[in-house]
C-alpha cells in the first residue's frame, strides 16, 4: 500500500465580480451659460470642443446626458469637481453619478 495520503480537498469557488462602472450625468438648467458648460466638460472630462458641444446640446434638449463612464471613485471625483466649478461661478450646474446596470 502506498504511504502517500491523499486528502480530498473541496476548493471553494470564489466568484470575482468586476467592479461596477458609474455614469456621470450632466443635468440641464436654465442659468449656466452654454459656453461655460462646454469649458467644464473640456477641462474635467478631456473632451474636444466638438464632443463637449454635443453633450451640452443633448442635455439642453433632453434634460440630461451621460458624459462618460468611469470607476466609482473617478466618476464621483469628476462629478464633484465639475459641479463645484459651476458653483464657484454662482451657477446651478449639476453633475451626478449612477451605477451602470
Ligand atoms: N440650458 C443652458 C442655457 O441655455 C445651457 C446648459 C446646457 C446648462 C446643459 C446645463 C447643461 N444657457
Amino acid at each position: 500500500m502506498s504511504d502517500i495520503a491523499i486528502k480530498p480537498r473541496i476548493k471553494a469557488e470564489t466568484k470575482i465580480e468586476r467592479p461596477r462602472l458609474y455614469k456621470v450625468i450632466l443635468h440641464n438648467d436654465d442659468f449656466t451659460p452654454r459656453e461655460f458648460v462646454v469649458a467644464v466638460l473640456m477641462a474635467e472630462f478631456n473632451m474636444t470642443d466638438g464632443q463637449a458641444h454635443k453633450v451640452m446640446i443633448t442635455a439642453d434638449r433632453l434634460g440630461s446626458c451621460v458624459v462618460g463612464v468611469f470607476a466609482r471613485d473617478i466618476a464621483e471625483t469628476k462629478a464633484t469637481r465639475a459641479t463645484d466649478a459651476g458653483r464657484s461661478m454662482g451657477f446651478p450646474l449639476l453633475f451626478t453619478t449612477e451605477p451602470e446596470e
